[in-house]
């Protein structure tokens, strides 16, 4: 046999060799049996070049040269078609069990805020959602909140730029409703709100609140308490007991503090409710003539009432939670409780 048919003969089972090889540690022996250092095939075949006979050594030494070539490439490309995943059908085991899917579950926040919808809904009110982007006019001046009112303080307020805030309140909601129809309007709007606090257990610079509106002739202070009373029990149960303390806020008068019967100690007192068997859940009073006005509506033909409830607070009573800022970490091991 002369060398060059040698040198194709390796050629031809090398090759063969190298596409039936199923893995990674096969190549990696062809590769010893043909490339190794010491005893290779091909190896051997170049250290033979020197000693053959000198009018073939130019064609052999070629054809040696090239066929290590060629192995060493088919080898690299084996190598990596099998470290490709979809080279490994066998690791496929169809008879596993599938992954679970991690079901969502809703938000502590969203629970609440749709309960708060729903109860109010049933006492006739409609929900609107309004911007977070507001300006001055919606947030404080159809609101009778006057430029030196200590809440339109730049450094108690988010101005994006000048006469435009993150609304500190919802009821630039209503405010947007009242100007764009006429009444009655009976509407409650919950969303979210931005106040420049320090962050802290009990506080965060960014919460929820429901704010509520009824706009009619006729309508009182008697409806107004019977309007949150009838919330307080379906929201907290019906033996919740309420009481409307005198406040004062820019936009009602008169206004209110309004108060729930702390739902865990029933009214005996407890850290929940430092001790006063009374959680303050609300602000309310029968809306300022003057917010009437800025509206278009005539104070003398309509009156109304209007409530601003945080949600978080009642949402951490009510689902057992101490700590406001567990509500926006998205930790799941927190979510997946509620
Ligand atoms: C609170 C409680 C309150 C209102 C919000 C309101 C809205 C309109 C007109 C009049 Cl459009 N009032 N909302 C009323 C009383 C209390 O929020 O603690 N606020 C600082």
């Amino acid at each position: 046999m002369s060398d060059l048919e040698e040198v194709r003969k390796i050629k031809r089972t090398a090759l063969r060799q190298i596409e039936k090889a199923d893995s990674g540690r096969a190549v990696e022996a062809l590769r010893i049996e043909y490339l190794g250092r010491r005893g290779g095939r091909i190896t051997e075949l170049l250290r033979s070049i020197p000693s053959v006979a000198p009018e073939m050594r130019a064609e052999f030494g070629k054809a040696v040269n090239a066929l290590k070539a060629e192995v060493a490439e088919r080898l690299k490309a084996r190598k990596e078609q099998l470290a490709a995943p979809e080279a490994r059908p066998a690791a496929v085991d169809v008879t596993m069990p599938g992954r679970a899917l991690r079901l969502g579950r809703i938000h502590p926040v969203t629970r609440a805020t749709r309960e708060m919808c729903e109860i109010f809904g049933r006492l006739g009110f409609e929900v609107v959602e309004g911007r977070e982007v507001e300006d001055e006019w919606h947030n404080f001046v159809a609101l009778n909140i006057p430029l030196a009112h200590p809440a339109r303080d730049p450094l108690d307020n988010y101005f994006l730029r000048d006469n435009v805030l993150l609304r500190t309140q919802t009821s630039t909601v209503q405010i947007r409703v009242m100007a764009g129809r006429k009444p009655p309007v009976r509407i409650v709007a919950p969303g979210r709100v931005y106040r420049p606090d320090t962050v802290d257990a009990g506080h965060s610079n960014m919460f929820h609140q429901l704010e509520g509106l009824w706009v009619e002739e006729g309508v009182t202070f008697a409806d107004l308490k019977s309007v949150l009373a009838a919330f307080a029990r379906g929201f907290f149960g019906p033996d919740a007991r309420t009481r409307f303390v005198p406040s004062y806020f820019p936009f009602t008068e008169p206004s209110a503090e309004f108060y729930a019967s702390c739902l865990l100690c029933e009214g005996r007192g407890c850290p929940a409710c430092k001790r006063s068997g009374w959680l303050e859940i609300a602000g309310c009073g029968m809306v300022d003539p003057n917010v009437l006005e800025a509206v278009g509506y005539d104070p003398e033909r309509v009156t109304g009432f209007a409530f601003g409830f945080g949600i978080e607070r009642p949402a951490m009573l009510k689902y057992g939670i101490n700590d406001i800022r567990l509500l926006y970490e998205n930790d799941r091991r927190f979510l997946g409780q509620f």
